[in-house]
């Protein structure tokens, strides 16, 4: 479709990769498969305004290219029609989100950009950006533009709006309303209770599961789209063939047919995000750090490694899938099988660095919640126990400046000077924003961490080797 086609209908926030190569064109393809013009995307860009410089230029039209078996040909997409800086300019956003033609703001935001007191499950609201939001500056966070938007719409007599989340945290619909309700709560009274009350009656925060992999775009790929293009496009984003949305059918007023795209409306969303987590992401994870820890660059890379996969395998088959109910159509031993092919594919080129960063936010629901639940069965979560020691040498081994990881510092801080499994294992214990205390103490989990660091930190690769398949 030619820019212009599109009228704004959605404001989203977060708009990295992810977002264009999938929720933006699921709502392209909704509307060009029914006909409707009004579901366009406003676009925010939250930390850095890249993607609202490359997209402005190019009337917010981006190509996605698909790699690996079964890719469809270049799509160029246009249901953005609007790119703004959430940085520079949030009094916009604020106006967006208020607007009378806005009826659904979607989320990609990633785990961090939720601000969540891990001691609490609530809004961190001890976070300087937090505070500075909640005593009325044109607000920064995510959470803060979400809610200074409904606040205005409510002043305003709007309509109903429905907020989607589309990030990978369990339950990621109700998380956001308690947030929403959390920095609503916090302001002066007198502009609690209005918001608070509209809130009830207008605002609904449906849970949804996405799926698709989709790697930083290198220059490389923005070359490989200028020879086939004949155009240069800044925007542009590759990503695997596959894509999923399961959506809970929970929306305050009208929303776009994502169905007529391939998503899936469910009231069983939960068990669909809790087997993505500990399934896709834990082994997403682990084979992340597992090769960062042996010098292995990319995710096809490292479960080209049989061991790895191996690894990969028992967690998935002996410990993360006794622990979840899965929702009806979803056949676990097809679905682990499937996901391990994803990542074999060797044109994606998805980095373990990219899916090693922010381990702080992302091992606790991806892999902790497997240990858990196997200690409490009284068996030993020996592979999830390796993800988790992987990570920790990943945490240990890299200078604190070149950690992508939001609790960095903390996490540095923690460790000690002289490093081994006998220190820095009960060190990064001690961090409760990761480790509960209960967790913490437990000396199972605690001494397959050790053994399992031991051999990462003193063999190597061909340590193991031996530990994945005789241990
Ligand atoms: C990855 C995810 O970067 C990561 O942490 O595990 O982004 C993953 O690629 C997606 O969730 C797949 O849907």
């Amino acid at each position: 479709m030619p820019a212009g086609t599109f009228r704004p209908g959605i404001v989203h926030l977060g708009l990295g990769a992810f977002a264009r190569a999938h929720t933006a064109v699921f709502t392209e393809n909704a509307m060009l498969a029914t006909g409707a013009s009004d579901w366009g995307i406003v676009g925010v860009t939250q930390r850095s305004d890249t993607v609202a410089r490359q997209l402005t230029p190019q009337d917010g039209l981006f190509t996605v290219t698909e790699r690996g078996t079964g890719a469809a040909p270049l799509q160029v997409v246009s249901s953005i029609v609007e790119a703004i800086s959430g940085r520079d300019d949030p009094e916009t956003v604020v106006d967006r989100i208020a607007a009378p033609t806005t009826h659904v703001v979607t989320l990609t935001i990633t785990e961090k950009g939720y601000r969540i007191d891990p001691s609490t499950g609530s809004l961190n609201t001890t976070d300087e950006q937090v505070q500075a939001d909640l005593a009325g500056q044109p607000p920064l966070t995510a959470i803060g533009q979400l809610t200074r938007g409904i606040q205005q719409r409510a002043r305003n007599g709007g309509g109903p709006l429905t907020v989607v989340s589309c990030d990978n945290l369990p339950g990621n619909g109700k998380l956001t309303e308690t947030l929403v309700r959390a920095f609503a709560e916090a302001l002066p009274e007198a502009e609690a209770a209005p918001l608070l009350a509209w809130l009830d009656t207008n605002v609904t925060f449906p849970s949804t599961m996405v799926d698709r992999m989709v790697p930083a775009t290198t220059n490389a790929d923005l070359d490989a789209v200028e020879s086939e293009l004949g155009l240069r496009d800044e925007a542009a984003v590759v990503a695997e063939p596959f894509m999923q949305w399961v959506i809970e059918d929970n929306f305050a007023g009208d929303r776009p047919a994502w169905e007529e795209a391939g998503a899936l409306f469910s009231n069983d969303v939960a068990r669909w995000e809790a087997a993505k987590l500990r399934l896709l992401n834990a082994s997403h994870s682990m084979l992340a750090y597992l090769g960062l820890a042996s010098g292995k660059a990319t995710i096809s890379d490292a479960v080209g490694e049989d061991a790895f996969r191996t690894a990969c395998r028992l967690m998935l088959a002996e410990e993360a899938l006794p622990t979840l109910t899965l929702p009806d159509g979803l056949d676990g031993a097809t679905y682990c099988t499937q996901i391990l092919e994803r990542f074999a594919n060797p044109a994606l080129g998805h980095t373990t660095a990219k899916v090693g960063s922010d381990g702080s936010q992302k091992i606790g629901l991806r892999l902790l919640t497997t240990v858990r639940a196997t200690l409490a069965a009284e068996r030993e979560p020996r592979c999830a126990a390796l993800a988790v020691a992987a990570w920790m040498h990943h945490v240990a081994t890299t200078a604190a400046a070149d950690l992508n990881d939001p609790l960095a510092d903390e996490l540095q801080n923690a460790l000690p000077a002289e490093r081994s499994a006998a220190t820095v294992v009960p060190a990064l214990l001690s961090c409760r924003s990761v480790f509960d205390a209960e967790l913490a103490a437990d000396t199972t989990f605690a001494e397959l961490l050790k053994n399992w660091y031991r051999i990462i930190d003193t063999q190597g690769l061909d340590g193991l080797r031996n530990e994945i398949n005789h241990g």
